[in-house]
C-alpha cells in the first residue's frame, strides 16, 4: 500500500516479460498440501503429494484498508495440471460479507469459474483471455485452469470489507467439478459432495 493510502497510484501487469504486478504487498503461494480434501480423487492426491508438493496457484495482492468504499485487487495465477482427472483450481470461498460481488478480468489462459449459492444454485462460466466475469453477491467462487500447458491469469477486484469464508467449501466442496475428458474439459457433479454432506 502506498505511504499515503489515499493518494492515487498506478502499476503495470507485465514486468520483465512476465505477467506479474509491478507493485504488490502480498504474495500467497498455495501448494498441493494446502488443498487437503479439495480434490475428489483422494488416492491421486496422496500419490502426487508423496512425490512432490506442487505449487497449484499464486496470488499477488495489493493491500488497501479493509473498509467499505475501498477495493481490494490483485492477480491470481493458477498453474496447469490435474489431480487424477480434475484440473488444478483455487480453494474457492464465499465472501464473509455474503452480499459482496467480485469482478475477474482474464488476462491469459483458459478455464472456468465454478460458482454456487448457499441455496444450491450452480453456475460454471468460461474464463478466457480478454473476457470479464462478474460474480454477483452471495456466490462462492473457484477458478479452474483447463489448459494442459498454460497458466490461467486473472485480475480480480472486490469490496475491501468483503473478507473470506473458506469453511463451508472446505467442509462440503463445490457441487460441480471440472475434469479432463480426453482433450475436452467437462463439468460434472462432484462425486464426493453428497457423501461428505451426508456424514
Ligand atoms: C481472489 C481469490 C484468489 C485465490 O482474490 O482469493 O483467486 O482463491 P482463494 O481465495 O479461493 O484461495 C478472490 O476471489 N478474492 O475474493
Ligand atoms: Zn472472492
Amino acid at each position: 500500500m502506498p505511504e499515503n493510502a489515499n493518494h492515487p497510484f498506478s502499476f503495470d501487469i507485465v514486468q520483465d516479460g512476465r505477467t506479474i504486478l509491478s507493485q504488490y504487498d502480498n504474495h500467497i503461494v498455495r501448494k498441493l498440501s494446502d488443498m487437503q480434501g479439495q480434490f475428489f480423487d483422494q488416492l491421486a492426491y496422496d500419490a502426487i503429494l508423496a512425490e512432490e508438493d506442487k505449487v497449484i496457484y499464486e496470488v499477488y495482492e495489493v493491500k488497501r484498508p479493509e473498509v467499505s468504499g475501498e477495493l481490494l485487487h490483485g492477480l491470481s495465477i493458477v498453474h496447469p495440471g490435474t489431480v487424477g482427472s480434475e484440473h488444478f483450481m483455487t480453494k474457492g470461498h464465499f465472501h464473509e460479507v455474503l452480499e459482496t460481488a467480485e469482478i475477474y478480468y482474464c488476462l491469459h489462459g483458459e478455464g472456468y469459474m465454478v460458482m454456487e449459492t448457499p441455496d444450491g444454485d450452480c453456475a460454471v462460466e468460461p474464463l478466457k483471455a480478454q473476457s470479464v466475469l462478474y460474480v454477483p453477491p452471495c456466490w462462492a467462487h473457484r477458478s479452474v485452469n483447463t489448459s494442459p500447458t498454460d497458466d490461467l491469469v486473472t485480475f480480480f477486484i472486490y469490496p475491501a470489507h468483503a473478507g473470506h469464508d473458506y469453511g463451508s467449501i472446505e467442509e462440503h466442496g463445490f457441487r460441480k467439478v471440472v475434469v479432463a475428458d480426453k482433450d475436452t474439459p467437462i463439468v460434472m457433479d462432484n462425486p464426493v459432495w453428497q457423501s461428505k454432506d451426508a456424514r
